[in-house]
């Protein structure tokens, strides 16, 4: 089941129809311990054939996100890479196979774009890339209840001068893509699922890969369970689990390029650089 955030409020998505979830916000929602229940039980009347007309908004609200860093190989990598003039490539290696995952802030609800917004790169950055994350959808107790797609849009050469700048190079208006569903579930996703990106300017696909979840080295559990600690989260949180794909050194985005990002089970994540 996939549910969408809506100006009109939520929206069940059941074989090609759309039906009302009954709720006072989304914060409320996603909150519920009953959430599964209630939004099967919304599946009910005709409901609508599209959400066209309806403005999707991000499927976040009052909930943090927060994201986990160096949990692919092909990350480790390109931040040891980036890093070596600055001697910070020894973190990289040693965090990737710490017990102590990277997890750091990333946004506040209201700062989220959602899909077919715009996102951006820093004025004062010279080399900037997105991130494709799977993104987890957590309770304030620490259950995961859905998955979602993330764009971690981060300056390179900002976080690859020292590894202490990586707040602003993650951190500014416009850097946190999210949506444009929740996939509902209790289950974790198959190892199989794939994470693709595609990149266009000037209608032309400037950069596409794609891995799957097999490449993840942490448990989206144990994740969790690190975030949960010592924080505690009155309306849950949104976790973004690292990326596996980084584009080639000589690879900057640039203005009006296309992001796409597509989860199996999810859809696809679209934002243009503004
Ligand atoms: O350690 C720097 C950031 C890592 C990150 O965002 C990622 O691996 O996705
Ligand atoms: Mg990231």
């Amino acid at each position: 089941m996939k549910i969408y955030r809506t100006d009109q409020g939520v929206f069940v998505e059941q074989q090609g129809r759309y039906f009302p979830v009954a709720t006072s916000s989304w914060d409320e929602l996603v909150c519920s311990d009953a959430i599964f229940d209630r939004v099967t039980r919304s599946i009910a009347g005709p409901g609508l054939s599209s959400l066209d007309g309806l403005r999707v908004l991000p499927p976040v609200e009052s909930q943090e996100v927060w994201a986990a860093g160096v949990t692919y190989y092909r990350s480790r990598n390109a931040r040891m890479e980036e890093s070596k003039d600055a001697g910070g490539g020894d973190f990289y290696e040693r965090i990737y196979t710490a017990a102590r995952p990277e997890l750091f802030f990333k946004s506040t609800g209201s700062r989220v774009v959602g899909d077919l917004a715009s996102v951006r790169i820093r004025r004062d950055a010279r080399w900037s890339v997105p991130e494709p994350e799977l993104t987890l959808v957590i309770t304030p107790n620490g259950r995961i209840i859905g998955y979602t797609i993330g764009n971690d849009m981060s300056s390179r050469d900002i976080e690859g001068e020292n590894p202490l700048y990586l707040p602003q190079a993650k951190v500014y208006d416009g850097s946190c893509a999210i949506g444009p569903c929740v996939l509902l579930s209790s289950e974790p996703l198959p190892p199989t699922t794939e994470i693709a990106i595609e990149i266009s300017r000037q209608a032309s696909v400037v950069f596409k890969e794609r891995t799957t979840l097999a490449e993840l080295k942490r448990d989206p559990l144990e994740l969790v369970e690190y975030l949960y600690r010592e924080v505690s989260f009155p309306y849950g949180a949104l976790l973004m689990t690292g990326t596996g794909i980084v584009p080639p050194d000589e690879f900057s985005l640039d203005h009006g390029d296309v992001i796409k990002i597509s989860i199996d089970q999810i859809g696809t994540l679209e934002n243009a650089v503004g």
